[in-house]
């Protein structure tokens, strides 16, 4: 865990953008690119589609040494030797998580608010997710809650928060100014013309 909190580019393989068969070539990009962590989301797909596609990328992300979380699904952390688990507002609380999965797990939570940043670590959250920031296709239904409260946050929360939400390379800068310092993309990494350069160019941002 303490190997956790260095960590700032936070990739997520989201399987309404990859195709399962494209994933595991996807996934080597985003490590030749240097990624920090990586997960796994595919929401309205089952834990088994699930767990073949983690079991298909766990190899890489071990050799690797990256931390691989998947979305929801303590049924899959469960079955596929991942490193944790990460849960939205309406998911598995993180004390389900944790008794659902013998070892110990690295559990995530998506906030969108200072309010429930601070309860997510009061709740036992390793990290957190902070967001959206900007509209996103991503996750289309969550209102952009923008940059003003990205330092309020971090003077609140001392768990790693990494910011999410229409954040690319162009707007990067605007985020970190802001006061992030770690963050998470997916569309635009996702869909970049060279992921790796795009994942270097993001990383060396952020360092
Ligand atoms: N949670 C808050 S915003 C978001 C998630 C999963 C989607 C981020 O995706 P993108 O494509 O980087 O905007
Ligand atoms: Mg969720």
């Amino acid at each position: 865990m303490n190997d956790f909190v260095g960590r700032r580019l936070y990739a997520i393989i989201d399987l309404s953008y990859v195709s399962d068969n494209q994933a595991p070539a996807i996934l080597k990009k985003l490590i030749d690119g240097g990624i920090d962590v990586v997960q796994l989301r595919g929401k309205n797909r089952s834990v088994n589609e699930l767990a073949a596609v983690a079991e298909q990328l766990l190899e890489q992300t071990m050799a690797a040494n990256i931390p691989f979380i998947i979305n929801d699904h303590a049924a899959v952390a469960d079955r596929v030797g991942v490193q944790g688990v990460h849960v939205g507002q309406d998911d598995d609380s993180i004390a389900q998580v944790r008794s659902a999965v013998e070892r110990p797990l690295i559990v995530g939570k998506s906030t969108h608010s200072v309010t429930q940043a601070v309860a997510a670590e009061r709740e036992g959250a390793d990290y957190i997710g902070f967001g959206p920031l900007f509209p996103t296709p991503t996750k289309p239904d969550y209102k952009p809650i923008g940059l003003d409260s990205i330092r309020e946050v971090h003077r609140q929360v001392k768990i790693p928060i990494f910011c999410i939400g229409g954040i690319n390379i162009d707007n990067l800068q605007m985020v970190i100014d802001a006061g992030a310092n770690r963050v998470v993309m997916v569309s635009a990494l996702l869909k970049a013309h060279s992921i790796v350069d795009y994942v270097r160019c993001a990383t060396d941002m952020l360092a």
